[in-house]
């Protein structure tokens, strides 16, 4: 019995997708299909495609639901093109909501944790992507987190990891220091609270040292949105201008300004230290310290975001000091102020109100000259409180007058560099990464501090340092570390003389654990070190990353840096991690983002039990392009399920024999096939996963024509567009194109069924004439494709420079009768 007939024996069922999801989920469990090979032998080309980790909050919700059917289609589609694929998953499972958790329960942080991240693996499972399982990792086993350790040493040893004292953002309400990053608006990027400064003295990485090399280097992204490269180079802030030397009266060391627009010297009209930097307490005089101190007050209970918007009312005080341009002898007066940042530039400025907006505000508000010493064409800024900081020529500036701004910058630096009161200098808005934080679950800093040899990182023979036991309320937000109250893990031996020595209590940001943890997926089980060098060597860097633009300048420029640190090291043979990059929109519903607030959550889950699996993913693949939000309440996961059927019938009914020769069949439909080939190809090649499901619907909706209208389900052209409708259906709805694809009589996973190629005989098109006629004459032919949009021949009509002859304006009717005819009316 051939394997036709035995197939004819299968009833064409009702679609059941919960049915199919329970067949092909066993047999995959039972088959891991998807597991990468590391044969060396394996002849296949390598590709590495990586989701961003979930974090386990919970069971997977409609974001990740969107995310990972899209970063499906790509490692299905590399499969399929026979590519030995690698497509790991695990979870970035230490943070503050697993430790919120357990204080509210009474529990550990882990049992949180691990309960999540199983929920969240069972659905991962059922949805069907296509992960190697067998890589998984979790970023709060101590195996993982050990090599945390292990790289902090590495970095303390390169001096790149150091520990300081200063202003940092704190959070009250979680009792935790937050990076310049994690404060948005003024607020923790985690539970919204008001975030206030405090002094601290706090572990770093010296990212700062790579600030150039990360801007460098993003020349090598080419495969990376534009908008998420403008984002990075913001926030690494670079900028080319001067230092300048001021003397203050009374003061020995004269002090650093730093000025992206050293040509405006001559317009400086007054100088503004930084509320909160040691200068302003130093030179502030008796009679204004009262006021400064009270001032300094209410400035630190502000977030630097808060002090540089540009529509905050202008403060200060007056220091009761004079500062002396080194350009022109002028005295100017000092003052205090919030906008401008003691850990930017030298923490000073000179303040040109007429060319500098902040400035000229705070010059109105406390009645300080205004000077202009670039000539715009614009009006008076001391008239109008607009500032002019665009071009122009230099006026009142002695020797710049009549130069170019540009040209004026080139010889004042010039002129201050021979004089010894100034250099050319180049500044970045990039801090370096404040990583300690004060709470438990996370990785424990492996630094001892001995009295007597200060800190001594601890051996790496004796990682990790894992967590002591604490739960519940010893865990709740205190001001210092909850690790501090465990007095015998915290007391131990100095490593290096013996003595009695004590744990540092901070544990890592847990984007310590997230810059590295697509390393550690090449091999996941090693023990040697963070991870096999050898396999990163084969499987990085990362062809295809896919995550959310939230992560636009916290994780991705993190990543950056460890790869580079790792390079460095020698490591890695590559200094850049992703080479292409996709960033989803979200999932809203009804045109809000979705919030327990609002009570329009919609639940991933519930979707999957009322449409399944493939009717759910197919409907966020199909909804728009990958980067636009998919409103919930504009898609129709029935109407998928309605295409699942159809195409799932259409598979079914086919009776030729599997490898029939096509080459009798039918040629139309074989065209149709042909041309969906090549455009969905080209398609998921540029990110249009959407525009190539609407191609599979064509293809679906032919091979249903060719089937009842002729030329018959035994046409071995309509094997042909139901085999290719099943390997491309398999990037979006596995369950039903792997039920279509044994019902084809075909054995193995459909997934790497092999894509098809175009054969580009059957990809040329007869075209039609199509005539253009204005005011009723014939104006012009064009030769255009049968299927062509009324849209499109609209614009080639109109384009036609025979029609355009005819026209002196818009015309005020365009009639189009595809393909055959447009008529304008002129
Ligand atoms: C005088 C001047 C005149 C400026 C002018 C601008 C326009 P970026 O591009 O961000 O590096 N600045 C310097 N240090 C600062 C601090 N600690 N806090 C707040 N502002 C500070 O900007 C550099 C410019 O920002 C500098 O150039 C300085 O103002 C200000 F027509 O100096 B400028
Ligand atoms: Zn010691």
């Amino acid at each position: 019995m051939g394997p036709n007939q035995a197939r004819r024996t299968v009833a064409v069922s009702e679609y059941d997708p919960q049915a199919l999801q329970a067949k092909w989920l066993q047999r995959w469990e039972e088959q891991e299909p998807f597991r990468a090979s590391e044969e060396p032998a394996d002849p296949r080309e390598r590709r590495y495609m990586l989701d961003m980790f979930p974090y386990p909050s919970g069971d997977l919700h409609m974001g990740h639901g969107e995310v990972f059917a899209i970063g499906d289609v790509v490692a299905r589609y590399w499969m399929q093109k026979g590519y030995n694929v690698l497509h790991p998953i695990g979870w970035d499972s230490f943070g503050l909501p697993a430790e919120n958790a357990a204080i509210k329960r009474n529990a550990h942080p882990a049992e949180w944790t691990y309960a999540n991240i199983e929920t969240q693996a069972h659905s991962f499972k059922r949805y069907g992507i296509s992960f190697d399982w067998s890589r998984r990792l979790h970023t709060s086993d101590p195996d993982y987190y050990r090599w945390n350790q292990w790289l902090f040493n590495r970095f303390f040893e390169r001096g790149l990891a150091y520990r300081k004292g200063g202003l940092v953002n704190w959070c009250p309400n979680d009792q935790t220091v937050l990076a310049n990053e994690q404060v948005v608006a003024g607020k923790c990027e985690r539970c919204g609270a008001d975030v206030i400064r405090r002094e601290l003295t706090q572990w770093y990485f010296k990212i700062t040292d790579y600030a150039q090399r990360l801007l460098d280097d993003m020349d090598q992204l080419t495969g990376w949105p534009e908008r998420l490269l403008t984002m990075q180079r913001n926030w690494i802030g670079r900028s080319e201008g001067a230092d300048v030397l001021f003397t203050i009266e009374g003061r020995e060391e004269p002090v650093h300004v730093y000025t992206t627009r050293p040509d405006t010297l001559f317009g400086a009209t007054f100088f503004v230290v930084a509320a909160d930097a040691a200068l302003a307490d130093e030179i502030v005089t008796d009679e204004w310290r009262e006021a400064f101190e009270a001032y300094r007050t209410e400035v630190a209970r502000l977030s630097d975001i808060e002090r540089l918007a540009t529509d905050k009312e202008k403060t200060g005080v007056f220091l009761g000091r004079y500062a002396i341009n080194p350009v022109n002898g002028e005295r100017i007066p000092v003052w205090a102020a919030d906008y401008v940042l003691s850990d930017y530039g030298h923490g000073a400025i000179m303040a040109v109100p007429a060319h500098d907006q902040r400035d000229l505000d705070f010059a109105l508000k406390f009645d300080l000259p205004v000077k202009v010493v670039v000539h715009t064409g614009l009006a008076d800024p001391g008239e109008t409180g607009e500032a002019t900081p665009g071009e122009g020529t230099l006026v009142n500036s002695g020797p710049l007058d009549g130069l170019e701004k540009a040209e004026a910058i080139r010889k004042i630096i010039e002129v201050l560099e021979a004089e010894g009161k100034g250099t050319g200098a180049i500044n970045f808005r990039l801090r370096d990464w404040l990583l300690s934080r004060q709470r438990y679950w996370g990785t424990p800093i492996p630094i001892i501090h001995c009295p007597d040899c200060g800190e001594v990182p601890v051996p790496d023979e004796q990682l990790p340092v894992t967590l002591p036991d604490l739960r519940g309320e010893a865990l709740a937000p205190k001001g210092v570390s909850p690790l501090a109250s465990a007095a015998d893990w915290v007391n131990v031996e100095c490593p290096k003389c013996g003595g009695r020595a004590q744990r540092d209590t901070d544990t890592m940001d847990t984007f310590v654990d997230s810059s590295w943890y697509f390393l550690r997926y090449c091999s996941p089980g090693y023990t040697d070190g963070p991870f096999d060098v050898e396999q990163v060597r084969k499987w990085g860097p990362i062809d295809q990353y896919v995550g959310g633009i939230e992560h636009a300048v916290l994780h991705l420029l993190y990543s950056r840096f460890f790869t580079k640190v790792l390079h460095d090291m020698g490591m890695l043979d590559f200094s850049e991690p992703f080479q292409r990059m996709l960033n989803q929109g979200q999932v809203i519903n009804a045109g809000k983002a979705m919030s327990k607030t609002l009570g329009n959550g919609v639940d991933l889950g519930q979707q999957i039990d009322d449409f399944g699996v493939d009717a759910v993913r197919l409907t966020m693949v199909f909804a728009g392009p990958p980067e636009d939000d998919i409103d919930w309440a504009d898609v129709s996961p029935l109407a998928s399920q309605k295409f699942l059927a159809r195409a799932l019938r259409v598979m079914s009914e086919v009776t030729s024999e599997p490898g029939v020769a096509v080459e009798g069949g039918d040629v139309e439909l074989r065209k149709v096939t042909h041309r969906t080939i090549d455009e969905v190809t080209r398609q998921i090649d540029s990110y249009k996963f959407n525009v190539a499901v609407a191609r599979m619907m064509e293809l679906t909706s032919a091979a249903r024509r060719a089937i009842d209208v002729g030329p018959g389900p035994a046409d071995p052209a309509v094997r042909e567009a139901a085999e290719t409708l099943a390997i491309m259906l398999s990037l979006v709805a596995p369950y039903t194109a792997e039920e279509g694809w044994e019902r084809l009589g075909r054995t193995g996973p459909v997934a790497f069924g092999g894509w098809p190629s175009a054969d580009p005989a059957l990809l040329v098109q007869e075209s039609v004439t199509c005539v253009v006629q204005v005011a009723g004459k014939v104006r012009d032919r064009l030769e255009v494709s049968p299927d062509i949009t009324e849209q499109e021949l609209r614009e080639l009509a109109l384009a036609s420079e025979k029609v355009s002859a005819y026209l002196t304006g818009m015309p005020r009717k365009v009639i189009v009768r595809a393909p055959k005819l447009v008529n304008i009316v002129p």
